[in-house]
């Protein structure tokens, strides 16, 4: 369908969708299989969301690449070739402009274009639109896929303004990219972001410091370049695989051990430490059912990998540095997932800074002042420190509801949300895996997917039906978000409070823990259920 013709000043669409990483992309294709007229509305100028912004040198997935794809379309997922066991930023991104090629979507995507307020009008029952560039959207249906992870956080460091010599943010990435060959680089923060980075980086710079606060857990990816013969079986089962997918705990075919941590000798739970930490990157997290649930299970498991660190670390002193606190379970950082992490520290040329009992003053003309008067005179700064996460993209909007309501206001003692994904107040307005669904505990193109896939089939329903708003009740809301602290409760993540999970990475934030860790196939099974009995917990009218 075409655009509408109304008023030149206010363009009419069915749907308006901002942002264009996974989600916006899939939402226009699933609106405009629909015939419905659609409008996706992103900030960057290009496609691909967080795989366009994070272009820093080691950015690639930790999720299987033939996982962590589309599976919308069969042809698509046949024909094309993943290199790697784990994909590399240039190849997901080179993906997302694949499937908006293949399947047309970019003449409905306008780049270079910043939504900056939202507005549901009570009487047309539309959403009205705005960018920073000036323009007016209207539309029916308004479909958020502004991401978890996309607005990057630089510390509000002092005198930031007066180093001399190049900064960065991992998140917002130069397209040109970066050379750090005979630079003096200091790296803050040692999240995912910076144990992807800090062993391509050590290799060409002059001297690399890393200036860590927590030590969090870091697993070798053991990535390699795609088996043919794994290639092969998977695309044979793809059905079976997405299916299982969309069932399972995480949202990919990971296999999980289904015993308790406590139910195998010392031997065998240490051989199956052993064996998840050669499967790599997030197995280590399926070794037994428990690892996240009781204390016992987790130390045995945490205190596995201090031990890998001791081994690897020939420094003793940076090895203990680097070994993560015992009061901090594994897995509830999220975990890191890389490629010669530990091994970088060996190196003559790179330096482990401590910055937890001496931290940063601030930063000068010429590099990194500590408390204790140090300075590290730097060439580049690089910030790897993380995202104003989960609620980050929509409070910068700030949509404004029935009777003025703000979601900014609504959620200032944290995201409540009906399944993640509507909001009481703001009628026909959609987020995709946002706070309060299983999002970033899970593959996140499968929720996604079962996200786009949702809000599309609630449109076409209520085009059926002759429904102009649907609505989430204020008891549905509240229950669904008494449910989200509980499932989170009945974990270890209910100790580690310290983390973008609860939002106390960013200064003002409440604390309070905000994706779902109930499981992707329960919560599947609950979004399904909600449709089926024709939107149990929502007003239509
Ligand atoms: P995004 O990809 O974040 O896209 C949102 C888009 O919305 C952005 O392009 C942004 O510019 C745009 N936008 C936001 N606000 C506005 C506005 N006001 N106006 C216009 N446009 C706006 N997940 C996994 O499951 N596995 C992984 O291995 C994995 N690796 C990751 C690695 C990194 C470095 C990061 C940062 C995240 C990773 N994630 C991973 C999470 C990742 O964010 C998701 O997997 C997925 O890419 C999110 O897609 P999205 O479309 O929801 O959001
Ligand atoms: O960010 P983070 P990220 N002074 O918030 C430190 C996904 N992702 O970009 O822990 C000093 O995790 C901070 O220290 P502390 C994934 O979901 C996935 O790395 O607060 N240090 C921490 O070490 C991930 O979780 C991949 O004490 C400061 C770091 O900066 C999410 O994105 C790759 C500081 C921030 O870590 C975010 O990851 C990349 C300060 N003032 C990202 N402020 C994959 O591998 C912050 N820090 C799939």
């Amino acid at each position: 369908m075409q655009e509408k013709q109304q008023d030149s000043a206010v363009r009419q669409f069915d749907a308006i969708v901002v942002g264009a990483g996974f989600g916006g992309v899939y939402a226009v294709y699933k609106f405009r299989q629909m015939g419905m007229s659609v409008r996706v509305l992103e900030a960057g100028d290009g496609v691909g969301g967080t795989w366009y912004h994070n272009r820093y040198p080691g950015a690639r997935c930790d999720i299987e690449s033939l996982d962590y794809s589309f599976s919308f379309s069969n042809e698509l997922q046949q024909e094309w070739n993943w290199s790697e066991r784990y994909a590399s930023q240039p190849e997901i991104l080179a993906y997302i402009n694949h499937v908006v090629d293949r399947f047309d979507l970019a003449k409905d995507i306008q780049l270079n274009t910043r939504v900056t307020g939202a507005t549901f009008n009570e009487e047309s029952n539309r959403w009205l639109i705005t960018t920073e560039q000036g323009e007016t959207f209207s539309a029916k249906y308004a479909v958020m896929a502004t991401g978890v992870l996309s607005v990057h956080q630089v510390p509000n460091m002092k005198g930031l303004e007066t180093f001399e010599k190049q900064w960065f943010h991992t998140g917002d990435w130069p397209k040109e990219g970066v050379d750090v060959s005979g630079k003096r680089v200091g790296v803050i923060g040692t999240g995912s972001s910076a144990t992807q980075l800090i062993p391509i980086v050590a290799q060409d710079a002059q001297h690399l410091y890393v200036f860590q606060r927590t030590p969090n857990y870091t697993m070798p990816a053991q990535n390699h370049p795609m088996k043919p013969d794994v290639e092969k079986e998977w695309k044979a089962t793809y059905p079976e695989r997405r299916k299982f997918a969309r069932q399972s705990g995480f949202g990919h075919n990971q296999v999980s051990n289904h015993q308790s941590g406590k139910e195998v000798s010392n031997e065998e739970r240490r051989a199956e430490l052993e064996r998840r930490w050669d499967l790599g990157g997030l197995y280590m997290m399926r070794a037994f059912k428990d690892i996240l649930t009781d204390p016992e299970v987790n130390h045995e498991a945490a205190e596995f990998v201090r031990n890998k660190i001791r081994s690897i670390v020939k420094d003793p002193e940076t090895a203990e540095a680097l070994c993560p606190p015992g009061e901090l379970y594994i897995g509830t950082k999220r975990l890191c997932s890389g490629t010669q992490y530990y091994e970088t520290f060996n190196r003559d040329n790179v330096s482990l800074v401590n910055v937890r009992k001496n931290a940063i003053d601030r930063i000068t003309p010429k590099g990194v002042l500590l408390q204790d008067g140090t300075e590290y005179e730097l060439d580049m700064i690089i910030f790897a420190t993380g995202f104003d996460a989960m609620t980050g993209a929509m409070n910068r909007i700030n949509p404004v509801g029935r009777n003025g309501r703000r979601l900014k206001d609504e959620w200032a003692a944290g995201p409540r949300t009906y399944l993640g994904m509507t909001v009481n107040g703001f009628p026909n307005m959609f987020i995709i895996a946002g706070p309060g669904s299983p999002s970033v505990f899970s593959n996140m193109v499968t929720s996604i997917e079962q996200h786009v896939e949702w809000v599309t089939d609630c449109a076409k329903y209520m085009e059926a039906h002759n429904i102009a708003t649907i609505e989430a009740s204020v008891e549905a809301q509240d229950t669904w978000t008494e449910h989200v602290t509980e499932a989170a409760n009945r974990t270890l993540y209910a100790y580690s409070k310290d983390t973008w999970f609860y939002g106390s990475n960013t200064p003002g934030k409440p604390v309070v823990f905000m994706p779902y860790v109930g499981g992707v196939g329960n919560y599947y099974q609950r979004i399904l259920k909600v449709a089926q009995d024709g939107y149990e917990g929502y007003t239509l009218s």
